[in-house]
């Protein structure tokens, strides 16, 4: 839990949505989690807000501007007393790149139950599914 915030510590990661396909980042490391896909985010900085960490990681990821931090699903405890939480975020300029992951795909329903995601973010398939067939 941080003094400033009252918060525990955050992993952000960003849901964006286009077109009925939602956007996957392929994991480079570490090796137990190397070729898995993943929402793409990273850690909070220490007195950052959510939607603030979720610009600055996708910026430094994708090399995209984002805006917004709707919660999707759950929250899931990682190791280290960090929580994980994925928020829906709108893309406001840019085409995504992977600056920092191995590939990146947009998914639709049928291939998200597919796909191998990484364990934890698994957890949110099914708001991620119902959202995609909306
Ligand atoms: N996850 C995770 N799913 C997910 C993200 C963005 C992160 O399970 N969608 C986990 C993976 C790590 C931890 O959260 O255990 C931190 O994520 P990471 O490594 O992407 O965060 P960074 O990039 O801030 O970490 P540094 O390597 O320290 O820069």
């Amino acid at each position: 839990m941080s003094a400033t915030t009252g918060r525990s510590d955050e992993v952000v990661a960003g849901a964006i949505f286009r077109d009925g396909r939602l956007l996957l980042a392929q994991r480079v490391g570490p090796p137990e989690l190397a070729g898995l896909w993943e929402l793409p985010g990273g850690k909070a900085e220490p007195g950052e807000s959510a939607e603030a960490a979720l610009r600055r990681e996708l910026r430094e990821e994708l090399g995209v501007e984002v805006a917004g931090a709707q919660r999707v699903g759950a929250g899931v405890p990682l190791a280290g007393g960090r929580v994980l939480r994925a928020y829906r975020v709108e893309l406001v300029s840019g085409e995504p790149r992977p600056l920092e992951h191995a590939a990146l795909c947009w998914v639709d329903a049928d291939e998200l139950e597919r796909i191998d995601l990484v364990p934890n973010d698994r957890v949110w398939l099914p708001e991620l599914r119902a959202r995609l067939r909306d």
